[in-house]
């Protein structure tokens, strides 16, 4: 029935506390601003403008939409394979509410979108589905032989035409490429280059961020 159909949400997923999103907003922001001046960036240039010697302002560049989250199961309002039995799952129901402690491990950026890694640990990985990674397969090869919750991600922002959904795609990509190329010791940490205008960098000190487990229907 449409009322079965409508009463479940867009997504589920762990949502950042208001002074926690402010921290890893500036972050993210800090991060962008210090990498469109580093040289190395600067020699991949064209990755994002399509011409060498053009500049690119990296946070005019991306676009932020909604609040800062980390999708646990995107249902597309119960239209989504295995919505129902997630929304069902007796963990998911029993963490509805609560605030879990995030592990923000990476910052990742590629010309489409700029996210943040979320390393989940064992109690998290109970809320995530076992099947995300192999039903990126048929998009990135390879993806469905990385260990499970290493789609899990924070879209910070999206470049002008780009879906979030991208953003666990990019990171999916860069996480199956071998090692990149340390170019860069940042304050934050070491900054690795992938190619096609893909960037990581592994934080020193991983970001601890609150988040509410809770679902969004838009
Ligand atoms: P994100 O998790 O990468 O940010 C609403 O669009 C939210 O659901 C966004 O957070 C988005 O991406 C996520 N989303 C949209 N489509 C999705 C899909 N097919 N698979 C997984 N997550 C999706």
């Amino acid at each position: 029935s449409l009322l079965e159909e409508t009463s479940l949400p867009l997504y589920f997923g762990w949502f950042l506390l208001s002074s926690v999103q402010v921290k890893v907003g500036c972050t993210a922001m800090d991060f962008l601003k210090t990498l469109d001046t580093l040289e190395a960036f600067k020699k991949h240039i064209a990755d994002f403008t399509g011409q060498a010697e053009k500049e690119v302002d990296l946070e005019q560049y991306f676009e932020t939409k909604e609040t800062l989250h980390c999708t646990t199961k995107f249902c597309n309002y119960g239209k989504a394979d295995g919505a129902k039995e997630y929304a069902k799952n007796p963990v998911v129901k029993k963490s509805y509410g609560s605030v879990f402690s995030l592990s923000l491990t990476a910052l990742f950026v590629t010309p489409r979108t700029v996210g943040a890694r979320v390393s989940l640990t064992e109690e998290q990985l109970q809320l995530w589905p076992a099947d995300t990674e192999k039903e990126s397969e048929v998009g990135i090869p390879g993806s469905a032989s990385l260990p499970v919750g290493s789609r899990a991600h924070i879209t910070l922002g999206c470049a002008a035409g780009v879906e979030p959904v991208q953003t666990g795609l990019d990171l999916l990509q860069i996480l199956i490429l071998p090692e990149g190329e340390a170019v860069e010791e940042m304050e934050l940490g070491s900054l690795r280059y992938y190619g096609e205008g893909r960037w990581m960098l592994s934080l020193r000190e991983p970001i601890c961020a609150a988040a509410c487990f809770s679902s969004f229907y838009g």
